[in-house]
């Protein structure tokens, strides 16, 4: 047995997202959001549920921190509730959003635990949704309001900031396939949104730069893409699936523009991306850092019947229980991948995860799969510094089972189980793991 360590000063952490933990979604003046209306239509969510409670962290905060103490969390990723703030998207803030804020980040710093703050995760104020959305160009420009406003009021105790979690996803899953809030199914829309949320990212970057302190940074979904065999029709389909999926959404952030292949596609569709002057200038802003989320692998081959020409070729691996790829070398993979692509970046895996459902069994929760699979992507990403990416902290996905969005309760991610029915939480065999991992500095190699 064997060990392979961190850098010094690598930061551990874990991530949640504010709709999926917070619950208190219709208290203290919060306004509605994009997910509060969608799981309220028929069929949108497969357990028919909503995460009006969800974790109940709104009101359980304080000893959810002190599990994160107790686990020796250095940094937690939490995102912001838009509508909690402003309940119309603009206009008067809710002096008891911005306090219930206040109070958890002060919380997690009496904790010596640092905050790292995402803007947006997907719950965008319904009243902006029903002007337009992401779609308008002018939601770019509310949203950098909104960034300033919490940069003015959190900033002088956070700084580290993360603009948009999972552009992609927005994008795609809410507008294009339309499994996800807002439930669009638009190519045109999509092409609007994609741009449109590049954009935000810039002004709220210009927006924290204007105050002069803090960091900030995007977080990007990702797969780690692997042509399906050595051929050359595969190595060409793995680069247009980066294309469609990783570059267009790293490429503009790194200076690089849309990429071209991408382009193509969208205008013969008629759904052109609406660059106007400048807005790849806005964009490319100068970021401090770009955080990674990766759960996956996918073996792509050519498929010149589809538009896009590739597919994803046929699992060889076996599947979590999301049904993702289980696959331990991914996450090193894509980390050396995108820090050769882009020029060596700092880079933080602000999420990597497992969905392991397994339950409590006399008190114990023996999640074994997600243990090893988290073992495994963790080796890898030592691997990945060695051999030369810059990579500063890592934050397993997630704290505590939550509200997977359209699937949901009926998935698990946390390494700390929630019943939902009583809100008790049991720390899983997978959290005396991490906090191991956290000690050491360093994660056992089998
Ligand atoms: O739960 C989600 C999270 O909100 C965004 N990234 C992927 C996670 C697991 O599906």
């Amino acid at each position: 047995m064997s060990w392979v360590s961190f850098p010094d000063g690598f930061e551990w952490g874990a991530a949640t997202a504010a709709y999926q933990i917070e619950g208190g979604a219709l208290e203290d003046g919060k306004g509605l959001s994009i997910w509060d209306v969608f799981c309220r239509q028929p069929g949108r969510i497969v357990t028919g549920e909503n995460a009006d409670v969800a974790c109940d962290h709104y009101h359980r905060y304080r000893d959810d921190v002190a599990l994160m103490a107790e686990l020796g969390l250095q940094t937690y990723r939490l995102s912001l509730s838009w509508p909690r703030i402003l309940p119309r998207g603009r206009g008067t803030p809710n002096e008891a959003g911005l306090d219930f804020y206040d109070r958890l980040i002060d919380a997690l710093l009496e904790r010596q635990i640092r905050p790292c703050v995402t803007l947006y995760h997907w719950d965008l104020p319904q009243s902006l949704q029903d002007l337009g959305g992401w779609a308008l160009r002018d939601t770019a420009g509310w949203f950098a309001e909104y960034a300033k406003l919490v940069f003015e009021r959190l900033g002088d105790r956070v700084s580290r900031w993360i603009t948009h979690n999972e552009p992609i996803v927005t994008a795609m899953m809410g507008h294009r396939v339309g499994v996800l809030a807002p439930g669009i199914r638009d190519l045109g829309i999509t092409a609007r949104v994609v741009h449109h949320l590049h954009l935000s990212h810039g002004l709220a970057v210009m927006a924290l730069r204007a105050t002069g302190r803090g960091q900030i940074g995007i977080t990007n979904a990702n797969t780690s893409y692997e042509p399906a065999d050595g051929g050359e029709e595969s190595l060409q389909a793995a680069e247009l699936a980066r294309d469609f999926d990783t570059r267009l959404f790293h490429g503009p952030v790194f200076g690089r523009g849309y990429p071209a292949s991408v382009v193509r596609y969208y205008e013969s569709k008629n759904a052109p991306f609406p660059v106007e002057d400048g807005d790849l200038d806005v964009i490319s802003e100068p970021t401090d850092f770009l955080g990674v989320n990766l759960y996956s692998r996918s073996r792509i081959e050519a498929d010149p019947a589809r538009g896009v020409g590739y597919r994803a070729a046929e699992p060889t691996l076996p599947l979590t229980d999301m049904g993702y790829k289980a696959a331990p070398h991914a996450l090193g993979d894509f980390v050396t991948w995108v820090s050769e692509e882009y020029e060596r970046p700092v880079i933080y895996v602000t999420e990597n995860g497992v969905c392991d459902n397994t339950g409590p069994v006399d008190g114990v929760v023996e999640d074994t799969a997600r243990r090893e699979l988290l073992r495994g992507f963790l080796v890898g990403l030592a691997r990945a510094v060695e051999i030369g990416a810059d990579v500063r902290g890592y934050y397993v996905w997630s704290l505590l089972d939550n509200f997977e969005w359209a699937l949901g309760t009926s998935r698990r991610f946390g390494i700390i189980y929630t019943d939902f029915e009583t809100q008790k939480r049991i720390p899983k065999v997978s959290a005396e793991f991490y906090s191991e991992v956290i000690r050491r500095n360093a994660v056992e190699s089998k």
